[in-house]
C-alpha cells in the first residue's frame, strides 16, 4: 500500500511539474520518479498528516558549477519538500548522489535511486520527502568537491 502511495504522490509531483514548467518536462519526470525511490531516510517523517501531494507549487532552488572551480555552489542547501533543485553542471562537473558513508569516506559510489546530473547536464529534481541528501563531483570529490540538500 505504502509504495502504491508513494507512486501516486510521485506521479502528482510529475502532473504538477509539467503543467508548471515549458521544457524538460519529460526528463523532470524521470528524475523524479527516481527520487522517489530514495526517501529511505525520509521514513522519520513525523508530520505525515500532509499525505496529499505535496505542494504543487514548490519553489525551485538553483545548484551550479562552473569549470575551473572546485564546488558547487552553493554547497549546502535547505529547501522545503516538493521543491525542486535545478542542477546546472559545466562540462568538467558532475552532481552523483551518495551515501552519507560514502559521502563521509569521500567516495563515489552511486547510491540506488539516487540522482545523478552528469558532466554538462542541466537537470530539475524535485525532493518529495524530508531527508538528507548527499552528492558529489566524481572527478574531484578527493579534493572535496561535494554537497548536501536538506530537505525539511
Ligand atoms: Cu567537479
Amino acid at each position: 500500500m505504502r509504495r502504491l502511495g508513494l507512486a501516486l504522490l510521485v506521479l502528482a509531483m510529475i502532473t504538477g511539474c509539467s503543467s508548471s514548467s515549458d521544457d524538460g518536462s519529460s526528463t523532470t519526470a524521470g528524475t523524479t520518479a527516481t527520487d522517489g525511490t530514495t526517501g529511505v531516510d525520509g521514513g522519520d517523517a513525523t508530520d505525515t498528516g500532509t499525505s496529499g501531494a505535496p505542494d504543487p507549487s514548490g519553489t525551485t532552488h538553483e545548484v551550479t558549477s562552473s569549470d575551473g572551480v572546485m564546488d558547487f555552489s552553493p554547497e549546502d542547501i535547505t529547501i522545503a519538500v516538493g521543491d525542486t533543485i535545478n542542477f546546472v553542471m559545466s562540462a568538467t562537473h558532475n552532481a552523483i548522489e551518495v551515501s552519507k558513508d560514502t559521502y563521509d569516506n569521500r567516495g563515489v559510489t552511486a547510491l540506488d535511486g539516487g540522482f545523478q546530473v552528469t558532466f554538462g547536464e542541466t537537470k530539475q529534481v524535485t525532493f518529495t520527502e524530508p531527508g538528507v541528501h548527499y552528492y558529489v563531483c566524481t572527478p574531484h570529490v578527493t579534493i572535496d568537491m561535494i554537497g548536501t540538500i536538506t530537505v525539511q
